[in-house]
């Protein structure tokens, strides 16, 4: 049977995205949304994210896959892309809309701005070790520019979870990192149980900095809103980054906060429709 998609992206970061509000259960296998992602058999794709019926009280329910078919908890750029396709869906024009959407890490707030952007409440970052999780520290301790061996390098990393674990290293220059021989290597690597997203910072100011990433189960993307959130937490925690700051991405930039007041991160940015298909 054929299956309707519609194509997003946030930044570059790629995504089929499902209409699955009539069932709960994801019309797409992970094994199929392997072959959908692959850019060469398929449509192509950094993951695959279904629209489902809201639980506990929310207005929808996303669940995504990666484009190795592994399943994170949440997912920055996605959500915004799931809130303009619900949008979509609904036929409501992109103004001041919001919903409150059901995830593995939570309850996520998008709201619809009238620029056309996406602005969504992230919740609160958890740091530490046990929550990341990862062995690096102690189960109760935050992990802060600890040393870590890989590739035959110490790098100095700060460890934040948005639902999903990330590992971010503040580097001189992040044009010269390779990412494609390092990034597996920090992925894989055992002090991390549920392997990580891994982001290399370069920060040219307090509220300016670049990012590149390598993503669990995804590899190298031109975007990633929660490493964006994540690394912008790690730039605070280490004094380097203000708590506002633009998060320039290879895909553009990302406007980011951690409030002072709630503790909860912000992310503003985009959501574009590409194109539609049968599958
Ligand atoms: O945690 C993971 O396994 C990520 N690959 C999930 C996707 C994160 C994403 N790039 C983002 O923008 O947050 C979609």
């Amino acid at each position: 049977m054929a299956i309707e998609f519609t194509k997003y992206h946030g930044l570059g970061n790629d995504f089929i995205l499902i209409d699955n509000r009539s069932s709960s259960r994801p019309q797409v296998t992970p094994e199929q949304a392997i072959e959908m992602c692959d850019r060469h058999f398929g449509i192509g794709a950094d993951g695959v994210i279904f629209v489902l019926p809201g639980k506990n009280d929310t207005d929808y329910t996303m669940r995504i896959f990666n484009s190795d078919g592994s399943e994170p908890e949440m997912c920055g750029n996605g959500i915004r892309c799931f809130a303009g396709f619900v949008a979509d869906l609904e036929g409501v024009s992109r103004t001041q809309d919001k919903y409150r959407i059901h995830t593995l890490a939570g309850v996520i707030t998008t709201q619809l701005m009238a620029d056309g952007q996406v602005k969504v409440d992230m919740g609160e970052p958890k740091l530490l070790a046990s929550e990341i999780p990862t062995t690096l520290c102690p189960d109760d301790q935050k992990v802060v520019e600890q040393p870590l061996e890989v590739a035959g390098k110490t790098w100095d990393v700060t460890c934040v979870s948005t639902g999903n674990p990330h590992c971010i290293t503040f580097v001189e220059d992040v044009a010269a990192i390779s990412l494609e021989t390092i990034g597996p290597q920090f992925e894989h690597h055992p002090a991390f149980p549920q392997r990580i997203n891994t982001e290399f910072i370069q920060v040219v100011r307090p509220d300016y900095v670049k990012m590149r990433v390598w993503e669990r189960g995804a590899g190298i993307t031109l975007a990633c809103g929660t490493g964006a959130c994540a690394s912008l937490v790690a730039g605070v925690l280490t004094g380097k980054c203000d708590r506002i700051a633009t998060v320039e991405l290879p895909g553009g930039p990302l406007q980011i906060e951690w409030s002072i007041s709630n503790q909860r991160m912000y992310m503003t940015g985009p959501a574009e429709r590409v194109f539609t298909g049968k599958f």
